[in-house]
C-alpha cells in the first residue's frame, strides 16, 4: 500500500505508526490542497493521513475540520476520523488494540498532540527543546527547504528506536537547528519590518522576498503581544499565487474567528486555531483585506 501524508511533525507520527502497523511500499508527502484539488490519484490501495477525504481512498485517518472544498466523507468508510489534538493520535487508537507495539511511541505521541494543537508556552517558542524543537525543523512554514529526504531520515531514526537525544544528534537535524537559530535574529527583524497591527489582527507580508524567510511562525505573537490572531502573506508554489497563514496567538488565546472555516471559504482548511490558503496573486489583497475584516468583528 501506498501512504499519502503531509511532511509536518504530524505527517511524520502518522508516517511511524501507520508503517509500525501496515505494508507500506511507498510514502508521498503532499499538501491539503493537492486532494481537494485533485492534483494527485487516490486509489483503495492509498491510506491518507493528516489530509482532507478523498472518494477513492482506502484508508483515511484525520483530525481538520471538515470543509466544503473536496469530497465529503460518507458516515462509513475505512479508518478514522476526530476532532483530536492531532491526526496521529487517531491513527493510534485505531490500531492500538490490535497493534499494542505502537505504545512504545507513547512519547513521540503526546508531544505531537502539543505541538501539532499548538499547546506551547513562551519557552517552548523562545528556547525549543526536544520534540518540539524537532517539530520546528520539519514544520513546512518555517520555510526550511528539501524536507522530502529529511522526512524519511527521521522516518527511519524512529523505527530504529532512537531516542530523542539521538535524533537530535544526526548531523542534518543538527544543521536545521543551526539554519533556524542563525536566521532567528533577522526573522524576528522582517517580521518586525513587515507587520503592522489592524485592530486585534496582526498582518505580515513577506511577499515579494527573493526567498521565504525561516523562522517560528509563532514569534509573531512574542512581538506583537497585543494581537490575537496573526494573518502571514507571502509567495505561492507559482508566481501566480499567493499564500495565506491564520492563525490565533498561543498567547493571546481571545480570538473567536474559527480560522479553518474562513479558510475554507477561500478553498483553503484548517482547524479552529490555524489554516492556510492558496489565493490568485491578482485577487489576493481584496480577499485578504476581507478576511481582517472579518478577524475584527469576530473579536
Ligand atoms: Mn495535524
Amino acid at each position: 500500500m501506498r501512504l499519502v501524508t503531509r511532511g509536518d511533525l504530524d505527517g511524520l507520527t502518522c508516517a511511524v505508526l501507520i508503517t509500525s502497523c501496515e505494508e507500506i511500499e511507498e510514502i508521498d508527502l503532499v499538501h491539503p490542497q493537492d486532494i481537494t484539488q485533485k492534483r494527485i490519484h487516490i486509489g483503495d490501495d492509498d491510506i491518507l493521513a493528516n489530509l482532507p477525504y478523498d472518494r477513492g481512498c482506502g484508508k483515511w485517518f484525520d483530525h481538520h475540520q471538515l470543509t466544503q472544498v473536496g469530497d465529503p466523507p460518507p458516515d462509513r468508510f475505512e479508518g478514522r476520523y476526530g476532532l483530536s489534538p492531532s491526526a496521529a493520535r487517531v491513527v493510534f487508537e485505531y490500531y492500538m488494540c490490535q497493534h499494542p507495539e505502537i505504545r512504545r511511541y507513547a512519547r513521540l505521541l503526546a508531544e505531537t498532540d502539543r505541538f501539532d494543537s499548538a499547546q506551547l508556552d513562551l519557552d517552548d517558542v523562545l528556547d525549543p527543546r526536544e520534540y518540539v524543537l524537532l517539530g520546528f525543523t520539519l514544520d513546512p512554514r518555517t520555510g526550511l527547504r528539501g524536507f522530502r529526504e529529511y522526512f524519511f531520515q527521521l522516518l527511519e531514526a524512529f523505527k530504529a528506536g532512537k531516542s530523542i537525544e539521538e535524533i537530535l544528534a544526526l548531523p542534518e537535524v543538527k544543521e536545521r537547528v543551526l539554519v533556524m537559530r542563525a536566521a532567528d535574529e533577522q526573522f524576528r527583524q522582517l517580521t518586525r519590518e513587515r507587520s503592522r497591527i489592524d485592530g486585534n489582527v496582526v498582518i505580515t507580508d513577506f511577499r515579494g522576498l527573493p526567498t521565504p524567510p525561516v523562522g517560528n511562525r509563532f514569534i509573531v505573537y512574542t512581538l506583537f503581544p497585543q494581537a490575537n490572531i496573526s494573518l502571514r502573506i507571502h509567495g505561492g508554489p507559482t508566481s501566480e499565487q499567493v499564500a495565506v497563514a491564520v492563525g490565533r496567538s498561543i498567547f493571546n488565546r481571545t480570538s473567536r474567528t474559527n480560522v479553518g472555516q474562513l479558510m475554507a471559504g477561500f478553498g483553503g482548511g484548517g482547524h479552529k486555531g490555524a489554516g492556510t490558503c492558496l489565493l490568485l496573486a491578482t485577487t489576493a489583497n481584496d480577499e485578504i483585506d476581507f478576511m481582517v475584516e472579518q478577524m475584527k468583528k469576530d473579536g
